[in-house]
C-alpha cells in the first residue's frame, strides 16, 4: 500500500472504530418519539444548552419552536430586606415562647418583603409552510428526541417528497441550528418569523437575517388576577431587561428574501436556520437597564461564529460535548419489544394499564440526566422551577427558584449520576446568595455573622423572606418564615467535595460559604428554658399544626430546622478537620451541636414533625420536611439509627404515597433509603401516571407525567423529573452511610439489569450487573484511592486485592459521620420493624485510577 493508501486505510480504521464505539454506546431505544406533531406545550420536546431552551412542536404546515433564555427574568436587583424585622423579632420570639402562635404569625407578616421576580418566555420561531392547505396530512410522520445525541428530528412524507428537520442547541457554539432537507430538489418553501409575548419589534438586518429586539417588564404579578399585572418601564433604557434574538437563514438552491419582518424561502433544496439570543443580564447585582450588557453584541458574535462553520462541524461539536456528559452512564433494566414499538405517549398509557415496561423507566432515568445537562451548564445560572423551559409571562410560582425543596431537588442527581460539572451553576448561585444573604441577616435580624436565604429566590439572588403572594396576603408565614435555605444549599457544596475529593474546591469555594451559613445559624439559634438550642420562629415548610382544632404556622425548633442545622454543622466540623485551620469555630459548632433540640418519636410511632407532638396521622401534606435527616441528609440511616428510620417510615405511611410530582419523587428517595425497593417502585410507577396536557391548573395532589415525559406537579415542574432520576439511582446504589451499598432497594420488578458509570461518595465509579435479584458482578473504579467499604446482600470477594470484614469507622475521609442522633421516645406502642441492616460489609484498600472486580463468593 502506498503512503496515501496507508493514511486512507488508517483513517478508515479510525473512523470505523469511532463509529463502532459510538454505535455500541448509542442505545436505539433512548428516544422519545411520537407519530403526531405537538398540539400542546407539554407534548413538545425540550432542547437546551444550559442557557438557550427550545420546545420543538414539530408541525407540518406551521412549525413552532418556543424559545427561552435562562437569564431572561422580570425586574432588577431588588433585595426586599425589611428593617422592621429587627423590631419585631424579639416580640415574635416572646410570643412563641409564651405559646401565642397566632400573635407570632401576625408579627411575622410585618417582617417580610415582596415576592420574587419571574422567569419569562423569550419568544417564538415560527416556520410557515404557507403553500400547504390547513388540513394537509403527511404520511409516515415521525417526531423524536434522541437522548443519545440531544438532536430532535421530524420526518414525514408529503406529496411524494420526504422532508426532514433536524434541530439541536449547541453548548460549545451557543447557537440553535435547524436543518431542513427534502429528498427532491426545489421542494422547500416557507416563510419564517420571530415574535415574543413581551414587548418587541422585529426588523430585517439583511435579506436573510432577522433581529428581534425586546424589553422585559420591570414587574410581573404572580397571578393574572391581580391588577397591574405586567408593568414595563416606559423609558426604553429604564429598568427591565433588554434582549435580542438573531436569526439567519441559509438556503442551498432556491432563494431567500425578506419583506421587512419575515424571511421568505422559495424552492430550496436544503435550508439551515441559525438562531442566537442574548439578554442584558449582567450579573445578579447589576441593573439590567442601566448597567446591562449589550445583548446585540453577544447574539451577533455567536451567530457569526456559527455561520463560519459547516453544519457537520457544528453538529459534531455539539454531539461530542453532550456525549462527554451523557454517555458516562448507562442503565439496562430489560426491554419489552412491544412497548418500544409504541410512541412514548402511548407507552405511558400502556404502562398505566399495569403492563411491564422497564425500558420506559430506564428512559425516564436517562431523561432526567438529559434535562439536567440541557438546563444547567457551566457559565449559566442554575435550573429554575421549570429548568429553562417556560412559555408563560406569568408562570406558576413565577418559575422561580423555590429553595425550600424544589431547587435543591433539581440537583440531587448531579453527583451520583456522574454530572458533577452540571452542579457548578448552583454553586455560583450560592455565592451570590451569600453576598445578598449577609445583608438580609443584618437588616432583617440584626445578625452580623454569616448569611441566610429564605424560601424563594430569583436570578437576582433574592434572599429576603418573600411574603404572601399578592392574591393571598394572609397565608404567608408558613412558607416565608424560614431562613434555612442558605444552610441547606451549602450542604450541596460539601456533597460535591465528598463525591470528588476536590480539596481545593473545599478550601477556596465551599468552606467559606458553608461556614457563613453555619455562622448565621449559631446566631439564629437561641436557648430555650430547658437549655436546648432551638430555632424561633420556626416553620415546617408550608405545613401547619393543629391545637384544639385551630391551625397555626409558627412555633419552635421544627424537626427540619434542627436536621438542616445538624447537617451543616457536621459538614463544617468535618471540613474544618480536613482543612485543619479553623479550630475555634469548629469547637463552637461541636458545643452547639451537642445542645440542639433532639429528635422525638411521637405518640403514633412517627418521627415528630413539630416541637411538640402536634402531628396529625391523617395529615397528607405534600411536604414531609421532617424526614430531611433520612434524605437528602444522611444522619438517619437504617443501619446506624434504626429507631429513627422506623419512625420516619411511620411518618411516610401516614402521609401516603400520592401527592404532587416533586413530593412523590422525594418519597422514592426516602423509601429507597429505607431499603424498601418495592415501595419506592410503587411510587415511581404512579409517578408515571399519564397526565392530560390540557389540564394545566395548579393542583396540590395527583402528580404524574405529561406526554413529553415532563413531570406534572401538576402543572409542569422539572424537580420531579430530576428527583425521580436521583431516586432510581438510590434504589440501585447508596453511599451516604459510610459505605457503598450495592442494590440496596432493588424492586422485584427489576430482577435483572446492569448499570454503568454511577458515582459513590469517595469518588468511586460503579459498574454492576445483577440477575434473579442478586449481584452478578461489580467493578469499582477508584478515582481517588482510599478505603472502599462495600455492603452487599450476598457474600462477595474482591478479585484483585485482599479484603476483610469491615470493622469500626470507615477510615476513608470522604464518608459521612455516622453517629446516631439523640432522640426522645414518646411512642405508645412498638416502633415499626424495619428488618434493617442486612447484608455483608467488607473493606478493601484502593489505589487512585485502579478498578476492582467484585463477584459472589
Ligand atoms: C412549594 C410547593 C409547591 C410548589 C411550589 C413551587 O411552594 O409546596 O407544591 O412546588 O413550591
Amino acid at each position: 500500500m502506498n503512503k496515501v493508501g496507508q493514511i486512507f486505510f488508517a483513517v478508515f480504521l479510525f473512523n470505523a472504530a469511532t463509529l463502532f464505539a459510538q454505535a455500541e454506546k448509542e442505545d436505539p431505544n433512548l428516544k422519545l418519539w411520537y407519530d403526531q406533531p405537538a398540539g400542546i406545550w407539554e407534548e413538545a420536546l425540550p432542547l437546551g444548552n444550559g442557557k438557550t431552551g427550545a420546545m420543538v412542536f414539530g408541525g407540518v404546515k406551521g412549525v413552532l419552536f418556543q424559545l427561552n433564555d435562562n437569564t431572561l427574568w422580570s425586574g432588577f436587583p431588588d433585595p426586599g430586606n425589611n428593617e422592621n424585622g429587627q423590631k419585631y423579632l424579639p416580640l415574635l420570639r416572646k410570643a412563641v415562647f409564651n405559646g401565642d402562635y397566632d400573635q407570632a404569625a401576625k408579627y411575622w407578616k410585618k417582617m417580610q418583603g415582596p415576592y420574587s421576580a419571574r422567569y419569562l418566555p423569550l419568544g417564538d420561531l415560527f416556520i410557515d409552510f404557507k403553500f400547504l392547505d390547513q388540513d394537509t396530512v403527511p404520511s409516515s410522520y415521525h417526531r423524536e428526541l434522541n437522548l443519545n445525541n440531544a438532536v430532535s428530528t421530524v420526518k414525514y412524507k408529503l406529496n411524494g417528497v420526504t422532508y426532514k428537520r433536524e434541530s439541536f442547541i449547541s453548548h460549545p457554539d451557543q447557537v440553535m441550528v435547524v436543518r431542513i432537507t427534502a429528498d427532491k430538489k426545489n421542494s422547500i418553501s416557507f416563510n419564517t418569523s420571530l415574535s415574543s409575548k413581551l414587548r418587541y419589534g422585529v426588523s430585517a438586518n439583511a435579506n436573510d437575517y432577522l433581529i428581534l429586539k425586546g424589553k422585559a417588564p420591570k414587574f410581573v404579578a404572580h397571578r393574572a388576577s391581580v391588577p397591574e399585572q405586567i408593568v414595563y418601564d416606559e423609558n426604553p433604557t429604564g429598568e427591565g431587561m433588554n434582549f435580542e434574538i438573531h436569526l439567519k437563514v441559509e438556503a442551498e438552491g432556491g432563494r431567500v428574501e425578506s419583506d421587512g419582518n419575515t424571511l421568505k424561502v422559495s424552492d430550496a433544496d436544503e435550508v439551515f436556520l441559525y438562531l442566537t439570543e442574548a439578554t442584558s443580564f449582567n450579573g445578579f447585582n447589576k441593573s439590567p437597564g442601566l448597567e446591562g450588557k449589550d445583548p446585540s453584541k453577544e447574539a451577533k458574535a455567536n451567530l457569526e461564529n456559527a455561520i463560519g462553520k459547516s453544519y457537520e462541524q457544528l453538529k459534531n461539536a455539539h454531539v461530542a460535548d453532550y456525549q462527554n456528559l451523557f454517555q458516562r452512564v448507562s442503565l439496562d433494566l430489560g426491554l419489552d419489544k412491544e412497548a418500544v414499538s409504541l410512541p412514548t405517549n402511548k407507552r405511558l398509557l400502556r404502562f398505566n394499564q399495569d403492563e411491564q415496561d422497564n425500558q420506559l423507566q430506564a428512559l425516564y432515568f436517562q431523561y432526567g440526566r438529559y434535562l439536567l445537562i440541557s438546563s444547567s451548564r457551566t457559565g449559566a445560572v442554575p435550573a429554575n422551577l421549570q429548568g429553562i423551559w417556560n412559555p408563560h409571562v406569568q408562570p406558576p410560582w413565577g418559575s422561580n427558584y423555590t429553595i425550600n425543596i424544589n431547587t435543591e431537588m433539581n440537583y440531587w442527581l448531579a453527583e451520583n449520576t456522574n454530572l458533577s460539572e452540571c452542579h457548578v451553576p448552583l454553586f455560583n448561585f450560592i455565592e451570590n446568595l451569600a453576598e445578598n444573604g449577609a445583608k438580609t441577616a443584618q437588616i432583617n435580624y440584626g445578625i452580623e455573622k454569616g448569611w441566610t436565604a429564605h424560601h424563594n429566590s430569583d436570578v437576582w439572588a433574592k434572599t429576603s423572606p418573600t411574603g404572601g403572594y399578592e392574591w393571598d396576603p394572609k397565608g404567608a408565614a408558613r412558607w416565608a418564615a424560614w431562613p434555612m435555605s442558605g444552610a441547606w444549599l451549602s450542604t450541596h457544596l460539601w456533597e460535591h467535595y465528598l463525591y470528588t475529593g476536590d480539596k481545593q474546591f473545599l478550601q477556596e469555594k465551599a468552606y467559606p460559604l458553608m461556614k457563613g451559613a453555619a455562622a448565621f445559624m449559631l446566631e439564629w439559634l437561641i436557648e430555650d428554658e430547658n437549655g436546648y438550642l432551638v430555632t424561633n420562629p420556626s416553620t415546617s415548610p408550608e405545613n401547619v399544626f393543629t391545637i384544639d382544632g385551630k391551625k397555626y404556622e409558627i412555633s419552635v425548633a421544627t424537626t427540619m430546622d434542627m436536621a438542616i442545622i445538624r447537617e451543616i454543622f457536621t459538614a463544617c466540623i468535618r471540613a474544618g478537620e480536613i482543612l485543619g485551620n479553623d479550630n475555634t469555630f469548629t469547637e463552637e459548632l461541636r458545643k452547639a451541636k451537642a445542645k440542639l433540640y433532639p429528635y422525638h418519636v411521637g405518640q403514633y410511632g412517627q418521627l415528630q414533625e413539630w416541637f411538640k407532638d402536634w402531628d396529625d396521622p391523617e395529615d397528607k401534606h405534600r411536604h414531609l420536611s421532617h424526614l430531611f435527616g433520612l434524605f437528602p441528609g444522611g444522619h438517619i440511616t437504617v443501619e446506624n439509627s434504626p429507631k429513627l428510620a422506623a419512625a420516619a417510615k411511620q411518618s411516610l405511611i401516614h402521609r401516603g404515597d400520592e401527592s404532587t410530582g416533586w413530593s412523590m419523587a422525594w418519597k422514592i428517595n426516602w423509601w429507597a433509603r429505607l431499603k424498601d425497593g418495592n415501595h419506592a417502585y410503587k411510587i415511581l410507577e404512579s409517578g408515571l401516571n399519564y397526565i392530560n396536557p390540557s389540564q394545566n391548573e395548579v393542583q396540590m395532589s395527583g402528580g404524574g407525567t405529561y406526554p413529553n415525559l415532563f413531570d406534572a406537579h401538576p402543572p409542569f415542574q422539572i424537580d420531579g423529573n430530576l428527583g425521580g432520576t436521583a431516586g432510581i439511582t438510590e434504589m440501585l446504589m447508596q453511599s451516604h452511610a459510610g459505605e457503598i451499598n450495592l442494590l440496596p432497594a432493588l424492586p422485584d420488578a427489576w430482577p435483572s439489569g446492569a448499570v454503568k458509570g454511577i458515582k459513590a461518595r469517595g469518588n468511586f465509579m460503579i459498574e454492576m450487573s445483577w440477575k434473579n435479584e442478586e449481584l452478578v458482578k461489580a467493578t469499582i473504579h477508584s478515582e481517588k484511592g482510599g478505603n472502599c467499604r462495600l455492603r452487599t446482600n450476598i457474600p462477595v470477594k474482591v478479585v484483585e486485592v485482599s479484603y476483610k470484614k469491615a470493622a469500626g469507622v470507615n477510615p476513608n475521609p470522604l464518608t459521612r459521620e455516622l453517629k446516631n442522633p439523640e432522640f426522645v421516645n414518646n411512642a405508645k406502642g412498638d416502633l415499626l420493624d424495619l428488618n434493617a441492616a442486612k447484608g455483608f460489609v467488607i473493606d478493601f484498600m484502593t489505589e487512585d485510577g485502579k478498578s476492582y472486580t467484585v463477584v459472589p463468593l
